[in-house]
């Protein structure tokens, strides 16, 4: 389905309700040994409400400190491209600083995917009316699935995509690689990707930055329970379940998981599913993977992406890290 507009198009990949998988996922999830449900289906309305929240946390780190290292380094970050491939865009926060940093009256493009096509176009509808010389061609996608319905350049000039807020840390190493690999099939030579990672740090910053002490990152993992109870008409009594984030030293990544405090059994209606919790049994909700300078380096490489910048901001917290196409230095 596609609309044009003057300014603004948006082509839409995915159906009213299939947003996300989130039945096949929980049934997936809750029938393994080892329980976990992934954490895309955080995002509903309150869970998304939850996460801007969570920014506003004195523990939570990330977002400030991505959001200074892009303010202070955008023109460095953008170079000479004149477009913006955003991956899961969400609000225009961080858009509004990339595209700001590009010439102005050079037709700036802004091609934003994300899964809301209602928070897409309100990105769009709010950039348009602050650069005047801007168009944008919003995909409404899943960037696991869709990248491929990511439209070519409009002219000869380099682009941005790229892929911030740390999000690349959710996923595990597998799907991590083939993700990181098919954003580099995007790429033609002098485009740069510019990718948000959290850095390896004392793990009592990491871990009260996922537990803060207001406890809105208790709430916001407990939703979870509040999503699955309505959208797949299940009975989880949330009041039975406590928030546990540690971080896992081996992996380098944080985990969030779900403690049921009692036994209990659970009847998930749409998936006609009868799931027992023993007590102190853990869901695993979450991982965040945070990063090495090798690491990142590494990760980029095996997917045919050469790293070549690194970004911090002063409390060497946070990377946006600058990376191109394997064998071509343009740009
Ligand atoms: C939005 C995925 C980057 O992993 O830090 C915040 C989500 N989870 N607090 C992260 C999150 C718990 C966040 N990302």
């Amino acid at each position: 389905m596609t609309e044009a507009a003057t300014d603004v198009r948006v082509d839409v990949h995915l159906g009213p309700g299939e947003e996300r998988r989130l039945a096949d996922d929980v049934l997936d999830g809750l029938t393994k040994p080892f329980k976990e449900i992934p954490p895309k289906h955080f995002y509903d309305a309150r869970g998304s409400e939850l996460f801007d929240a969570i920014c506003e946390q004195p523990e939570y780190y990330p977002t400030r400190s991505e959001m200074a290292i892009l303010t202070q380094r955008a023109s460095q970050l953008v170079g000479d491209a004149t477009e913006l491939v955003e991956l899961g865009s969400g609000a225009p926060t961080k858009a509004r600083i990339l595209l700001g940093a590009m010439t102005e009256g050079a037709s700036r493009r802004y091609i934003p995917l994300d899964v809301s096509e209602s928070a897409l176009r309100e990105a769009a509808g709010e950039l348009i009316e602050e650069l005047p010389d801007l168009s944008v061609h919003g995909v409404v996608g899943d960037f696991e699935r869709h990248l491929d319905r990511i439209p070519g350049p409009l002219n000869g000039d380099p682009r941005v995509v790229a892929l911030l807020g740390g999000t690349i840390g959710n996923f595990p190493p597998g799907t991590r690689r083939r993700l990181l690999r098919s954003i580099a099939r995007l790429l033609r030579p002098g485009d740069r990707f510019i990718l948000g990672t959290d850095l390896v740090k004392d793990p009592r910053v990491i871990e009260a930055a996922y537990d803060d002490a207001a406890g809105v990152t208790a709430d916001f993992n407990l939703n979870l329970l509040n999503v699955v109870n309505r959208e797949l008409e299940a009975n989880f009594d949330v009041g039975a379940f406590e928030h546990v984030a540690f971080f896992d030293r081996r992996r380098q990544w944080v985990e969030m998981r779900l403690r049921a405090t009692r036994a209990s059994t659970v009847w998930i209606e749409a998936l006609d599913l009868q799931v027992e919790f023993a007590p102190g049994e853990e869901l695993r909700t979450e991982i965040s993977a945070k990063f090495t300078p090798d690491r990142l380096r590494s990760d980029l490489k095996a997917a045919g992406l050469d790293l070549r910048q690194i970004l911090t901001d002063p409390e060497d917290r946070f990377a946006v890290s600058v990376s191109g196409p394997v064998g071509s230095r343009a740009g």
